[in-house]
């Protein structure tokens, strides 16, 4: 770091280990408001394993630097900058006190220390901290903090910072003290603190070795009836990793504090996890399953990170997946393992599959556009940008093909094996595998592309069967699509790819599996390993032509190919003994279905729906053998984004022509069947949030939804109405509310309205309520008459509406911009030129919230010329007036 840095591109290959470090680290904090001292003093040496280095260099950002003193003798040979702190000639070990002071109330960046409602917050990964004081704010450097906090009493009665509290007093004028401890290492990323007027649930537990623990719900005063959710959520995560995993809590105190002020889900630093509201917050009345749901694998997902990611820790920012590949793996499994426990694996593969529909979603969508990369990246200007779906849920699925590889107790071992060798330490990803490897007796050296190369692979596959010998030869091939970014990279190698197949009789069951070289046969399902470009495996005692049921439970991230026929697609939904599969193959219907629709669409030839696909989804709405849950699931049709994405040319208004027309065919075809479903999936009496009663709601919702597509709803919205004003809890008020909003152009307008003023008086006092309430709107269907956009902007003017609260502008902006395509992308332009305007706007605010809203536009190169030429003048004017390292990165790649 000089002070003549500009935004320039950070890469992998640079990596040079600190020139010092850090041994320990002690804060004392002067809270207010608008000026906060904050006096740092620093154990400070020369790092024997680095290049000598004369000066110290400190980042530090946004700070008003007051005085430097060495070893207790105050220090001039130093030089503040705009990009931080040249201490000059330092000497070889030292004592380095800094002060400096910040303004938390004007920062709206919400990274560093800010003021949310009256009290203090801190957000410091990745790089918030030198926003905070001076130092060596990557996360190689760690070191044990002691932190002491002084605050007015009254504005601040609660002090909170990491580890355990060590003392705590009076100070003259109304203030007072708090002051922390935290035993473990840790890099600065870490580090946090709170402080203001809040209160907490609190509960005491055992642990698996016989420790006491205090465990702590921190929220405002208003909300502590809605924190006994995250709080067993919390006691589930430890007792679930203590049980997979081995892994105890290591401090005496876990705390959780709410905040509604926050650029992302929540955050692991050390025993004082920071989270916004929406992943903290719970009661019947407020929150729906799906929220219940998120809650749990928040909770989890930052709980387990104390093992991944603090305990072990990156060695730089490229090895990011490290720690959330690893991590959303496991909040995955322990999802998985509460929905259905450890063995049950249709109930699993619930989750399964809501999960592959995400990666599918976003991720592959992220690795056809401008900002694909690695899951271990090789280059970035702005790191925040890189919190992707790629580093997480692609690190996820690179992470679980150890599992699918070596099984659950060959990954136990390699997990153990693993925090044996770098507990304490910040490592790499290789350092992962490496682990992986020796604790299984395997090399893993090809494995390592999956970390080095961007791109969704493809693997295409073709069958042969022949009869008088009973062999049936399975090909695999793999690549990348032809023109994408990752097939024109020639440095590629072939990937080792688990491919998980099983074969199927003419009556459905599974045949059992031998492949050719084996004595016997074993198992239904194999884990084939595609190693080559191409390879041909060749099962033996195939007593009939099989059906192949293909990358079963999707073990692999990857895209197949093969030419299934729509009978055998109906087949395999109604018998393949997979679940993931079985789901799979109704969207593969369904899919072929809408595209071809679309494509008439588009052109504007008369549609007509095929009635393979309505009487494949009756058969699934019909199977009483089947889960709610998964019933659910599989007659969901694939989103209208997806869809366009999978179109030559992507036409949003074509996708959700088609997509709508389809819907109302199954809504009308299946009519009487959606009513049953509705009656037969009722959950009367008190509120449960269990999955058996969300699947029961799930289905019973979605059957009103497709209800409330008919020409003439009346039906919907009779159903609606009551349901509406019955509900005793969210889930079922907020479906009714979306159900009558969809039939408002039929027979539910009236009623609509009604019920969405109600909606608002009645939660008006519950944020997270209101933010359903600005979203509900905003993805709704628009017509001629009035556009989508006109209502937003409408909602722009609301009292409630706020863009410096991020999920205020997510909950109105982001719903408009990224869920609604269709009005989104409206031929007039209209869409984008809101998006140029608001991303802009929170440019000046928050940059990284506005570097997200900026991503929305990136796919712009594929749709159609009309839409194309249009976005590019959005991104155009976007990108000559940016301020933000965060959104000129993201604009100037699109263009690119
Ligand atoms: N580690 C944080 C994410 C920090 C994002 C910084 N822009 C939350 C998580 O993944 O658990
Ligand atoms: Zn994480």
């Amino acid at each position: 770091m000089s002070d003549t840095a500009t935004p320039t591109v950070i890469r992998r290959e640079d990596y040079a280990p600190p020139a010092f470090l850090i041994d320990a680290v002690d804060l004392e904090f002067d809270l207010a408001p608008e000026h906060t001292v904050v006096k740092s003093t620093l154990r400070v040496r020369r790092n024997p394993a680095a290049k000598p280095a004369p000066h110290l260099e400190l980042m530090g950002e946004q700070l008003e630097f007051i005085g430097a003193q060495i070893d207790g003798n105050s220090y001039e040979n130093v030089r503040a900058h705009e990009h931080g702190l040249t201490i000059e000639n330092v000497p070889d070990a030292f004592t380095l006190a800094l002060t400096g002071a910040c303004n938390p109330e004007a920062n709206t960046t919400l990274s560093g220390l800010y003021v949310s409602s009256g009290n203090f917050f801190t957000q410091c990964e990745a790089e918030g901290f030198r926003r905070i004081t001076w130092f060596l704010d990557r996360p190689d450097v760690m070191s044990t903090y002691t932190v002491t906090l002084r605050a007015d009493k009254t504005a601040c009665p609660v002090l909170l910072s990491n580890g355990n509290l060590i003392e705590a007093g009076d100070l003259p004028d109304g203030r007072h003290y708090a002051k922390w401890e935290d035993p473990f290492r840790k890099p600065s990323y870490l580090f946090a603190l709170v402080a203001g007027k809040l209160v907490a649930l609190e509960e005491r537990i055992t642990t698996s070795s016989g420790k006491e623990k205090l465990l702590q719900v921190w929220v405002e005063p208003n909300d502590l009836d809605k924190t006994r959710h995250a709080m067993d959520s919390l006691i589930h995560s430890i007792r679930w990793d203590e049980r997979r995993f081995g892994l105890e809590l290591d401090l005496d105190r876990f705390m959780i504090v709410a905040v509604s002020d926050f650029n992302m889900g929540a955050m692991e630093n050390k025993g004082l996890n920071i989270f916004n509201t929406k992943y903290v917050l719970a009661n019947p009345e407020t929150a729906t399953d799906v929220d219940f749901a998120n809650i749990e694998a928040v909770v989890g997902h930052e709980y387990f990170h104390n093992w991944t990611g603090n305990r072990v820790t990156c060695r730089d920012w490229f090895q990011l997946s490290l720690k959330e590949g690893l991590t959303v793996f496991r909040d995955q499994e322990f999802s998985a393992a509460m929905s259905g426990g450890d063995e049950n694996e249709a109930a699993r593969a619930t989750k399964r599959i809501e999960d592959v529909r995400v990666l599918r979603q976003m991720q592959f969508a992220e690795d056809a556009g401008p900002m694909a990369h690695p899951v271990r990246p090789e280059s970035y200007v702005e790191i925040n940008n890189f919190y992707t779906m790629t580093v997480y849920e692609k690190g996820a699925e690179v992470v679980r093909m150890y599992q699918t590889l070596f099984g659950r107790d060959g990954f136990r071992k390699g997990m153990d094996l693993y925090f044996q060798r770098h507990d304490g330490q910040a490592v790499t990803c290789d350092d992962f595998r490496r682990a992986m490897a020796d604790a299984n007796g395997r090399d893993l050296a090809q494995f390592e592309r999956w970390y080095s190369q961007a791109g969704t692979p493809r693997v295409t596959v073709t069958t042969h069967y022949d009869a008088a010998a009973k062999r049936c030869s399975v090909t695999l091939s793999q690549g990348y699509a032809n023109g994408s970014p990752a097939a024109r990279d020639t440095q590629k190698g072939a990937l080792l790819i688990p491919f998980a197949i099983g074969l199927i009789g003419p009556d459905g069951a599974d045949l059992p599996l031998r492949l050719e070289g084996e004595s016997s046969s074993s198992g239904t399902t194999r884990v084939l390993e595609l190693t080559e470009t191409q390879q041909t495996f060749t099962f033996v005692d195939v007593a009939h032509k099989p059906l192949p049921s293909l990358l079963r439970n999707f073990s692999a991230p990857v895209i197949v190919e093969y030419d299934y026929s729509n009978d055998e697609l109906a087949f395999l939904l109604a018998h393949d003994s997979d679940p993931f599969n079985r789901w799979e193959a109704g969207q593969r219907l369904a899919t072929r279905e809408l595209l071809a629709l679309a494509a008439r669409a588009a052109t504007r030839q008369p549609l007509a729906i095929n009635d393979a696909l309505i009487n494949a989804f009756g058969r699934v709405l019909n199977d009483a053998s089947l889960s709610p849950s998964f019933r659910e699931l599989a007659l969901m049709l694939p989103s209208e984004t997806y869809l366009a994405e999978q179109m030559a040319e992507s036409n949003p208004a074509a996708v959700h022509t088609a997509r709508q027309f389809v819907r109302k065919g199954l809504a009308a075809a299946l009519k009487s069947e959606w009513l049953v479903a509705y009656d037969a999936n009722l959950t009367p009496g008190a509120y449960e949030p269990t999955p058996e009663a969300a699947g029961h709601r799930g289905l019973k919702n979605l059957a009103l939804s497709y209800l409330s597509e008919l020409d003439a709803p009346a039906d919907a919205v009779r159903l609606a109405t009551a349901q509406y004003s019955a509900a005793n809890n969210m889930t079922d008020r907020a479906a009714a509310l979306s159900a009558l909003m969809n039939a408002a152009s039929g027979a539910g307008g009236d009623q609509a309205k009604q019920a969405l003023e109600d909606f608002y008086v009645r939660f008006e006092k519950e944020p997270l309520v209101i933010d359903k309430w600005f979203s509900l709107q905003a993805t709704q269907r628009g017509t001629a008459q009035r556009p989508t956009i006109e209502t937003v902007r409408a909602l722009m003017r609301h009292p409630a509406f706020n863009l410096k609260n991020p999920n205020r502008a997510r909950s109105l902006i982001f719903s408009f911009c990224a869920a609604n395509p269709a009005q989104f992308h409206a031929a007039d332009g209209s869409g984008y030129a809101f998006w140029a305007e608001q991303v802009l706007a929170l440019d000046a605010i928050n940059p990284q919230v506005a570097a997200r809203l900026a991503r929305n536009l990136e796919l712009w190169r594929r749709f159609t010329p009309a839409l194309r030429d249009a976005m590019r003048a959005a991104l155009e004017q976007v990108a000559a007036q940016a301020k933000s390292r965060d959104v000129r990165e993201i604009v100037e790649k699109a263009l690119a």
